[in-house]
């Protein structure tokens, strides 16, 4: 018998930048991601400060979610879900993010999907800004960086909060908020790239502005919740973490220490400020490591405390290894990276494969907060090769789900309170790291390719049968 809770949130999850395509169309603006060109394991994406002709952008096709929309959910209710986990696309409603108005054909875009949705039984889960910032705010404010972008983010939250109140319920405030600690989260995440063109591992780090950059997305974080909570109490409000899950390489106490002080800057330091409504005592500490004065208005710290959120929402992909000896091979991730941990199998993309350590954070995570979590992205990215008769017999992803959910199982058994599960990905779509198609998520496969060519066509990998019968047995057939 299952012990996940009857009405446990099956489902899958995608960011709008990255399926939906359509990146022109109906007054949709440019964002961030529509100025990032394709890129792969080996070689980076570009940004470019203007969309040069011939090049390829994957965000502006992407797999065309916008005008499949009802296919895709039509798929997704086949398989059982029960939550949808997508993003709505900021320059669709907010074309520069900075005009008084909402751009109708944007909100009626979304009215069609959340309807579909319901048509079909399955929740949205929205995530209100997904790595999709209006570029015209990184060009006129460094993003983030200028404290202006709480005002035009709450202008968007009343938006879509008044739009789609009785529509949408669970609603998560930034993606992978934490990204913003790590220097790579500034193209992606907090947007303080002005004037930056180039390779994305060439983007100079600039901690001072991406702390900066995060106290805004704190304070418009908790304005928000605040104000969702006063106005809509129907609403359940949650984070967003990248959970990097990392272990002392040894237990030499050099690495115990090191370890326990990247946990808390990567993870701690962001969840603490949303959950518990402050800034952890060790936030000093991590300012002063990297040279940080952070400004903050009066009023700020008292409104952290007032926007907590309802529920705690993560991505886990994998973990990796900290050690004070620089000399240990490293090992790639999403976000970040470490040392490599010699009993684990990596992925193709170098991310190392660790179901237990699933287990060992939820853990973590709810010993520490103590209010619902839920996994809200986790998967495998693989290269999927179709058989001659076009079936793609995706096992190792099966493999990768199975031992991870089985973990999850494992967690909600020594007494997690897990509200849901959405597998990252579940129609292929374009990768947030490398911008590339090739590295595939989805139960569903889409023929479309990195050179731009595909018919968009759909095909149920062999994992799509396999996820409908996990999520009919609610988790009790794994087989
Ligand atoms: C997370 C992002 C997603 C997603 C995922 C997989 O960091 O929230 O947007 O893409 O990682 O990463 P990638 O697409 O780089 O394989």
């Amino acid at each position: 018998m299952s012990v996940l809770r009857k009405d446990f949130l099956w489902g899958g999850a995608v960011a709008a930048n990255q399926l939906e395509g359509a990146w022109d169309v109906d007054g949709k603006g440019e964002s961030v991601p529509d100025h990032c060109t394709t890129g792969s394991a080996k070689t980076p994406k570009r940004v470019t400060a203007t969309i040069e002709p011939g090049t390829l952008y994957p965000s502006h096709e992407a797999i065309d979610f916008y005008h499949h929309y009802e296919e895709d959910i039509a798929l997704f209710a086949e398989m059982g879900f029960k939550v949808f986990r997508t993003s709505i696309n900021w320059t669709r409603i907010f074309p520069t993010g900075m005009e008084s108005e909402p751009n109708e054909a944007g909100l009626a875009f979304y009215d069609r999907v959340f309807d579909c949705c319901k048509k079909h039984g399955i929740e949205p889960l929205v995530t209100i800004s997904h790595y999709e910032l209006p570029y015209a705010l990184v060009e006129k404010y460094n993003g983030w960086e200028g404290r202006e972008l709480i005002g035009y983010y709450m202008n968007y939250c009343k938006a879509i909060f008044e739009r789609y109140q009785d529509k949408v319920k669970y609603w998560l405030t930034f993606n992978e908020i934490n990204a913003g600690t790590m220097a790579f989260g500034a193209l992606l995440s907090t947007g303080t790239v002005k004037g930056f063109t180039g390779y994305t591992n060439e983007i100079p780090d600039k901690p001072q502005e991406r702390f900066q950059a995060l106290h805004h997305q704190f304070v418009a974080s908790a304005m928000a919740v605040k104000y969702a909570h006063e106005h809509y109490p129907q609403f359940k409000m949650g984070n967003m973490d990248c959970f990097i899950t990392s272990y002392p390489m040894t237990c030499n106490p050099d690495d115990i220490l090191l370890n326990q002080a990247k946990m808390r800057e990567m993870n701690w330091y962001c969840s603490d400020v949303q959950v518990r409504g402050e800034y952890p005592a060790f936030s000093k500490s991590i300012w002063k490591k990297h040279g940080v004065t952070l400004k903050m208005e009066p009023g700020d710290l008292e409104l952290l405390k007032e926007g907590t959120v309802d529920f705690y929402t993560f991505s886990y992909y994998m973990s990796n290894c900290v050690s004070a000896d620089m000399s240990k091979e490293t090992t790639a991730g999403n976000l970040a990276g470490g040392a490599k941990n010699p009993y684990l199998a990596t992925s193709d993309w170098g991310w190392q494969i660790d179901p237990k350590g699933l287990r060992w954070t939820l853990n973590e995570i709810y010993d520490r907060y103590r209010i619902p979590l839920m996994v809200v992205e986790n998967g495998l990215g693989a290269y999927d090769k179709k058989e001659a008769d076009g079936s793609i017999n995706d096992d190792y992803r099966i493999d990768y789900l199975r031992a991870h959910i089985e973990q999850m199982i494992g967690a909600v058994e020594d007494g997690v309170d897990l509200m849901g599960y959405t597998p990252w990905g579940c129609i292929d779509l374009v990768s947030a790291s490398t911008g590339e198609m090739a590295k595939r998520y989805g139960f569903i496969y889409v023929e479309k390719y990195d050179d731009g060519s595909g018919d968009l066509s759909r095909k149920k990998k062999k994992s799509f049968d396999w996820y409908k019968k996990v999520i009919a047995s609610n988790g009790d057939d794994l087989a």
